[in-house]
């Protein structure tokens, strides 16, 4: 018979490629080693360091699925979420500088730019030489992306850009935008811009102040009647698709992304209950304990099998958007409840930030929100069943 691995109970080790494996342990190693060190202080300081960005990019982790000849490391989706699994190991705020970058801002250059746009910005993206940022999301506009105000109008060589974007992960420190807006020229149709810093009207302010993720930097976009000149329309997109495609795959890390930091909760957990000795016996050798312990064992076993189920079926050019909405919901909604319950399990301990756990309950809030709510996936997944749509 096998041993049973505790902390692998499916074995989703062997599962993996020589070349997978690899790239999960390059990642660990760094984000163990640069990343945990720093996070503290970053997240009490509400703080990002720029660097990570560069040091990111010198692993090959930025745009790291796509091709080699844009500086990117040609890598496949498994590896892509096995890194967001070890970066949200230590924050969900690192993972989500890297999901910006690579999903929502590098891959519409290169699914929906031209040649000459993939090779100005995509080397630099890559590098973590220039910071990236997406823009959907409006004041008024969030879980419904179809009702935003930005406006794009067309005038001599290029569109006046006018609206603004709200809870912009990277904005403040960004040099690239990619800013989705409605184009009276396409016929109302939503169209993606990438737009740079420093453009005249262009400002992105900090949003200060919050509970979640503070070792990410986020912000507004705005926009007062930007000038944005021809060549830099992303040609391909049109329509709702252009965005939606990003977040399916930003969407996808997330699914493992949270996973990572289930993980860290409940190897806390386990290790905090082993060591603390409470009514005269350690608190993992009580029932209520381990019952936990098993609970958060089962759903990260599963969770974990999820992802690289749907990592595999796109690396086969199956990407279907429901399944990934299936794993990102389950991800971030179980993850968030283990996160609470290690916390709990550390008692007192557990609202202290030196042991991460509280951090993590905090972020993972924000994660359950981004990229779609728990709710808004709930609503595309009995659509999907039911044929019947019940957002409106
Ligand atoms: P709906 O009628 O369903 O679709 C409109 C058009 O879009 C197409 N489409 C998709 N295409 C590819 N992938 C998907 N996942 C797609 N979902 C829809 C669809 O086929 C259709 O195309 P066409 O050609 O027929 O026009 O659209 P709807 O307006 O009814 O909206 C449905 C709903 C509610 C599910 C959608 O709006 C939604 O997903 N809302 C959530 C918004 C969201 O996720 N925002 C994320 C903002 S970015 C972010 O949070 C970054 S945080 C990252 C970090 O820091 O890590
Ligand atoms: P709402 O849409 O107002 O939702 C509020 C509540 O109502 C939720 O519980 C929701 O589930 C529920 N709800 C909504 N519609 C329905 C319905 N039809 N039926 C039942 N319940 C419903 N956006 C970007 O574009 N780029 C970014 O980089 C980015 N980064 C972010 C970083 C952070 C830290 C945060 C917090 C958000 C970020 N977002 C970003 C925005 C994020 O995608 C939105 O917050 C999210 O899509 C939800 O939109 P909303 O906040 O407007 O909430």
């Amino acid at each position: 018979a096998a041993r049973f691995q505790w902390e692998d109970p499916f074995l989703l080790d062997e599962q993996l490629s020589e070349e997978e494996r690899m790239i999960r342990d390059a990642a660990y190693q760094y984000c163990q080693e640069r990343l945990m060190p720093r996070v503290l202080e970053a997240n009490r300081h509400e703080r990002f360091d720029r660097e990570i960005m560069t040091e990111l990019g010198e692993l090959g982790f930025l745009g790291s699925t796509l091709p080699e000849e844009y500086g990117c490391a040609g890598a496949n989706y498994v590896s892509y979420g096995l890194v967001a699994r070890e970066v949200e190991r230590v924050d969900s705020g690192y993972r989500s500088a890297m999901s910006v970058q690579s999903s929502l801002v590098m891959h519409p250059i290169y699914a929906w730019g031209d040649e000459a746009q993939r090779k100005k910005y995509l080397p630099k993206l890559a590098s973590g030489e220039w910071v990236g940022c997406f823009g959907l999301t409006e004041p008024d506009a969030g879980s419904d992306p179809a009702s935003m105000r930005t406006t794009a109008t067309k005038v001599d060589g290029g569109y006046r850009l006018k609206g603004a974007k709200m809870w912009i992960t990277n904005s403040p420190i960004a040099d690239v935008f990619v800013v989705w807006a409605k184009s009276q020229a396409h016929d109302g149709k939503i169209k993606g811009f990438v737009l740079e810093k420093g453009m005249e009207g262009l400002s992105a302010p900090k949003i200060e102040g919050k509970f979640s993720l503070r070792a990410s930097v986020t912000g507004e976009i705005v926009m007062d009647e930007v000038f944005v000149p021809d060549e830099n329309l992303l040609p391909n997109a049109s329509g709702l698709r252009g965005p939606f495609e990003c977040l399916n795959r930003a969407r996808y890390g997330i699914a493992w992304g949270a996973m990572g930091a289930a993980e860290f909760c409940w190897h806390a957990a386990r290790d905090y209950t082993l060591e603390r000795q409470m009514f005269g016996k350690p608190l993992a050798a009580t029932q209520l304990i381990q019952k936990k312990l098993a609970d958060m064992q089962t759903e990260i076993a599963l969770g974990l099998q999820g992802a690289l189920r749907v990592g595999r079926l796109m690396d086969e050019g199956k990407l279907m958007p429901e399944a990934i909405s299936l794993v990102k919901r389950n991800s971030c909604g179980k993850a968030l409840d283990i996160a609470r319950n290690s916390r709990d399990m550390h008692g007192g301990n557990g609202v202290s930030d030196e042991y991460h756990v509280i951090r993590h309950v905090m972020n993972l809030e924000a994660v359950n929100t981004y990229e779609g709510t728990h709710d808004v996936h709930a609503l595309v997944l009995g659509r999907a069943q039911t044929g019947l749509q019940a957002f409106g």
